[in-house]
């Protein structure tokens, strides 16, 4: 399959931002796996990170898998990798084949309901070489996306990341534009989000 074919077949949607390139599906992976089976496939953990030098309880639950060996590192801390369940294998490997992209890891986050949050940043670590390709597959509650340039902050786009949908941030995303998952306290139920890289120079 060409890369990205599903762009056209399938009600993807191609956003080009100043310096930036999105493209989104969504519900390209509704039902498969259940909600359920991810939550229960993952070995969720509660993170600590320092900033500013204060130590921080994460405002939600994060796992990381991959091949072995594969390590990065962000906010001072060294993430090692768990290997790949048979859940997260199958979805890397239909991701694999509509991208035409090789990921090795995956950073999964548990959104427990709209008081957990991420804030504003780019995945932009060295690790992840020069323009990324990052994909991201939603399950779950609906939560709003932000981005912001990074120099021109009116700048900004927002999109609403439904249950079953791939977004990817590829070309120069990283390096103009930052993006955050908001606090939407209204929000109850809760939202798994399996963002999936390729770690180089590991
Ligand atoms: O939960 C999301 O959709 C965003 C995840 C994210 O920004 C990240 O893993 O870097």
């Amino acid at each position: 399959m060409q890369q990205f074919d599903l762009i056209n077949s399938d009600k993807g949607e191609s956003i080009v931002l100043e310096g930036g390139e999105l493209l989104y599906w969504p519900n390209l992976f509704n039902g498969k796996p259940s909600f359920k089976e991810l939550m229960d496939s993952i070995s969720w953990q509660e993170e600590t990170l320092k900033i500013y030098g204060v130590e921080r309880v994460v405002p939600r639950l994060v796992a990381w898998y991959g091949d072995e060996g594969v390590h990065y590192r962000y906010s001072g801390v060294d993430h090692i990798t768990t290997p790949w369940n048979q859940s997260l294998l199958k979805i890397k490997t239909q991701l694999e084949q509509i991208t035409g992209e090789q990921f090795n890891s995956c950073l999964c986050n548990l959104y427990r309901n709209g008081q957990d949050s991420m804030g504003w940043h780019s995945d932009n670590e060295k690790e992840l070489g020069v323009n990324p390709v990052i994909a991201s597959i939603s399950y779950g509650a609906t939560r709003n996306f932000h981005l912001k340039h990074r120099v021109k902050p009116k700048l900004r786009h927002k999109i609403s990341l439904t249950s079953g949908s791939l977004l990817i941030m590829k070309g120069q995303t990283q390096t103009h534009w930052v993006h955050q998952i908001p606090k939407e306290p209204k929000i109850l139920e809760p939202r798994i989000n399996l963002t999936f890289r390729n770690i180089i120079n590991h």
